[in-house]
């Protein structure tokens, strides 16, 4: 089976029980989930006029491809109400945005993999160095813990002390 670090955040609604569904739609629809972090209180990065988020990183098994990875990730954001209206970043129930799949660089029908961003944000990598500070990073050729302590990102993200 193949690897795939997600990336998974909310600013709207329940936001601890949006993530909760989407794990469990993503153990029935994409593979198992094997590793989990805390949840990480954290605010907008690069939204105005927005709440804070709840941002966690899961490790996925999966022998879905990642295209079809992808599409089971869309499903999943549509079912738990996210609605895209504009381009930019706006307030979702749910996003799922893949960090990693594997070691492999893809760049691919708007598929880009590793995240192209995941190493400016903070409630990206504060998270998953919680479960993975080893991991390396294909392009950068860096551990996510050396990624971290390199971001020029310094928002205070909140570890939530109940999971
Ligand atoms: N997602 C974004 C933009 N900004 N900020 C936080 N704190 N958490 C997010 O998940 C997030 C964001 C685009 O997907
Ligand atoms: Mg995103
Ligand atoms: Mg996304």
């Amino acid at each position: 089976m193949d690897k795939s670090y997600l990336s998974l955040g909310s600013n709207r609604g329940d936001r601890e029980a949006n993530l909760e569904k989407a794990i469990k739609m993503l153990s029935d629809w994409a593979g198992n989930v094997i590793a989990e972090s805390s949840l990480f209180e954290t605010p907008p990065w690069k939204m105005a006029d927005s709440t804070d988020f709840l941002n966690q990183v899961i490790l996925l098994e999966t022998d879905l491809t990642q295209g079809k990875l992808m599409e089971t990730i869309f499903q999943i954001e549509t079912i738990l109400g996210r609605i895209r209206i504009q381009k930019k970043y706006e307030p979702r129930t749910i996003d799922i945005d893949i960090l990693f799949f594997n070691d492999f660089i893809v760049n691919k029908d708007g598929l880009i993999i590793p995240h192209p961003l995941l190493q400016e944000r903070r409630f990206v990598l504060e998270p998953m160095a919680e479960i993975a500070p080893e991991f390396i990073h294909p392009v950068f050729q860096k551990s996510v813990s050396k990624l971290l302590a390199e971001c020029v990102d310094k928002s205070v993200v909140r570890k939530l002390v109940s999971k």
